[in-house]
């Protein structure tokens, strides 16, 4: 089934290659959970940097609750390994008792994804279950970087990446998947 939707994929993303300043990158059938990437994209949209990304399998926003369930964009401005900016999305449940709406939030971090500098900076929107679409101004992050799309998660039921027990706490969840890295000048 991921194979199918894999070549599905090609096709469709194949045809947004005319858009200026995108740019997608294709990841393997790779990770368990169910955030294994299979694309993900870079692009300036409306004066709006539109990031994005697919998974292989659909799942509920809900997916992204907890400290170690996240999907995160990772930005490297300069030629150190450190990181100059992160975007992380993340679930925020409604509080106890409300019925109110659910929300998924993205925060721009420094510093190795350890300072928070805006904690509401655009957009996120899901148009099918196995996506997202996070849109922010591009004076947040940059003109030029390279960037790599990243997941993590982990939940009590799910029998390929249930919580760790033993040893020192991970900072990720057992579920991991990275991109590679890619290149992006506005
Ligand atoms: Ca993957
Ligand atoms: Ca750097």
């Amino acid at each position: 089934m991921k194979r199918i939707l894999a070549s599905l994929l090609v096709v469709v993303l194949g045809s947004s290659s005319a858009v200026a300043h995108t740019r997608t990158v294709l990841d393997k059938d790779d990770s368990p959970g169910p955030l294994d990437l299979v694309a993900a994209r870079v692009g300036h949209v409306h004066r709006q940097l539109r990031l994005h990304i697919r998974t292989y399998e659909p799942w509920a926003d809900r997916s992204l609750e907890g400290a170690k369930n996240l999907i995160r964009f990772d930005f490297n401005l300069d030629s150190d390994p450190r990181l100059e900016r992160c975007v992380v999305v993340k679930f925020d449940p409604p509080p106890e008792g409300s019925e109110g709406p659910t929300a998924i939030l993205g925060g721009v971090y420094r510093n190795n994804c350890s300072q928070q500098i805006s904690d509401h900076p655009g957009n996120v929107f899901r148009r099918e279950p196995n996506e997202l679409t996070l849109t922010l101004a591009p004076k947040l992050i940059g003109k030029s970087f390279r960037w790599r799309a990243f997941t993590s998660f982990e939940e009590d039921e799910h029998p390929d990446c249930p919580p760790h027990t033993s040893g020192p706490e991970p900072l990720y969840g057992s579920c991991t998947d990275y991109t590679r890295w890619d290149r992006h000048r506005s």
